[in-house]
């Protein structure tokens, strides 16, 4: 409504191309002394710079002065988990990807520490895309293992800034994960909201495809071919779902400091159920009011802006969307409060949108037979219940609850469930190819259907296991071999 108005009111403003053409050189002639003020903007006292890991952001700089900002920033080249048993060597600004954030204000003094980490095995740079500068700072920054590097550059024009590694070859620098953002707050800081996060997109190269398991190089040609095997918020499946989600109370207003990384794609950066009351167009002063994705460039970013009026969970997406549902680009921000029927009136549960992997979803009718994995290496109990309980919370959570208590009349229960102790040969069974009809778990009837869960005999074994050793189950030991024996019935 507000907007509308607003609208209005400007359109009635902007009568005669004379007022028009006035308007704007009037503005321009602003935004030039601004920019060219900045330079003369004065510092004085020095400071530390906060840095946080995503999706945190540090404090916002309000009503402070320029100052003289330190910044201390190691590189970190550091195995992490790209998504369940999958490892991945990230090359990291400060041991995160995306990197630390770096909050700074218009006419700040940046004294920029780059360190190099002893046990670190390549030389790394810095290019900032706030600096006016070549190279953005990577000449200056160019920084051996065990070495650090001091530059130093006055911060001019307001907006949200990548940063990433420019060393040759760059894009193998980059999809590794060395990237991240520095904000740039105008004078007298950005107008105050209720949350604040930092998120950042970055597609990933790997030798195995999505999910296979084990230390997994990246992939030169694949990188070059753009084709991703990952594409994921904060440098791994899963790094904003479930627990990791980030929050807000109903009627706060939520600012989400989104980058892309890259190396290669464009994000078409959406958030399921909300609208953007409004979005700094790439990171810049443009406000544009109402959007429901907004495309953010490799090497880009966008503020975007929204009031969260019901509670309930919001899923953050690529909505190139296979992306989000088969390459990981899926976040969650889970909105808590009073329910508001004139906004929105519905059923509502959690984990209607689900990552489905790289297994394509298939309906009870068509048995959902798939070709099973050709190799299967043993697992050990321990690792079956780790891949096991993964498996679960991705897969079955959403309606068998996380303690496979079900929900009543809908999802009948997993845990202490007689009709899952009675039989593993059937349990196997109903997850390789669905069920429907009516059964009786606990003494009370469902008539509802489950479809086929696309998993290879190995998920199938390590998921069954889990279930069955939790909650007060019989303990069965579910091996790959029993779920092929019920595959080729
Ligand atoms: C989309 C919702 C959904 C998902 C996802 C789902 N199930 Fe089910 N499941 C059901 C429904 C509904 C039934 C009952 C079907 C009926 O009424 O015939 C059921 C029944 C079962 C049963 C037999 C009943 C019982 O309580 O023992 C088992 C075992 C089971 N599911 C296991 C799993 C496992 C393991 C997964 C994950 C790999 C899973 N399900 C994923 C909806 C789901
Ligand atoms: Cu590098």
């Amino acid at each position: 409504m507000r907007t509308t108005i607003k609208k209005q009111m400007v359109t009635k403003m902007l009568v005669g191309v004379g007022v028009i053409a006035l308007l704007t050189s009037c503005v321009n002639d602003q935004s030039d002394k601004k920019y060219d003020d900045a330079i003369d903007i004065p510092v004085n006292q020095e400071m530390i710079a906060e840095l946080t890991a995503p999706p945190m952001v540090p404090t916002p700089v309000g009503k402070r002065m320029a100052k003289k900002l330190i910044v201390d920033l190691e590189i970190q080249e550091r195995e992490g988990e790209m998504t369940s048993g999958v490892k991945y060597v990230y090359w990291t600004f400060g041991g995160t990807v995306p990197g630390s954030f770096i909050r700074t204000r218009v006419g700040d003094e940046i004294e920029f520490h780059l360190k190099n980490h002893p046990d670190n095995k390549l030389p790394h740079n810095i290019d900032l895309h706030s600096v006016n500068g070549p190279g953005g700072g990577a000449e200056s920054s160019f920084v051996a293992p065990g070495h650090e590097k001091v530059f130093s550059f006055k911060v001019l024009n307001p907006g949200l800034y990548v940063y990433h590694c420019a060393t040759a070859p760059v894009g193998m620098h980059i999809a590794n994960g060395m990237y991240g953002l520095i904000l740039v707050e105008p004078e007298g800081g950005l107008p105050p909201v209720d949350k604040e996060y930092y998120i950042m997109q970055g597609d990933f190269y790997t030798e195995g495809k999505y999910g296979e398991r084990g230390l997994q190089p990246f992939d030169m040609q694949k990188a070059i071919d753009e084709n991703a095997d990952y594409v994921v918020f904060n440098g791994h499946v899963g790094a904003m779902t479930g627990d990791n989600a980030i929050t807000a109370e109903v009627g706060e207003t939520v600012r989400l400091f989104v980058g892309n990384g890259g190396p290669n794609l464009v994000s078409s950066f959406h958030v399921i159920g909300e609208i953007f009351d409004k979005v700094y167009v790439e990171g810049g002063d443009l406000v544009n009011e109402n959007v429901q994705t907004t495309l953010i460039p490799a090497g880009g970013a966008a503020i975007v802006e929204f009031k969260v009026e019901v509670p309930g969970t919001f899923i953050l997406v690529d909505h190139s969307i296979f992306r989000a549902f088969n390459k990981g680009a899926l976040g969650m921000l889970k909105v808590q409060g009073e329910e508001n029927e004139k906004v929105f009136a519905g059923e509502i549960y959690d984990g209607i949108y689900l990552p489905e992997g790289s297994v394509i979803q298939s309906m009870p009718t068509s048995g959902g037979a798939k070709k099973p994995k050709e190799e299967i290496k043993a697992l050990s109990f321990e690792e079956k219940m780790k891949f096991g309980k993964d498996k679960y919370m991705a897969t079955c959570v959403a309606c068998h609850q996380a303690n496979g208590q079900g929900i009543p009349g809908a999802f009948p229960p997993l845990a202490n469930a007689d009709y899952l102790n009675d039989d593993v040969t059937r349990a196997i069974d109903i997850v390789l190819h669905g069920k429907s009809g009516e059964i009786t778990v606990n003494g009370k009837k469902y008539n509802s259907v489950m479809t086929a869960q696309a998993l290879s005999d190995e998920d199938v074994a390590n998921v069954l296991t889990y279930v069955y050793n939790s909650w007060d189950n019989n303990k069965t030991n579910v091996t790959p071999e029993m779920v092929k024996a019920v595959r080729n019935r």
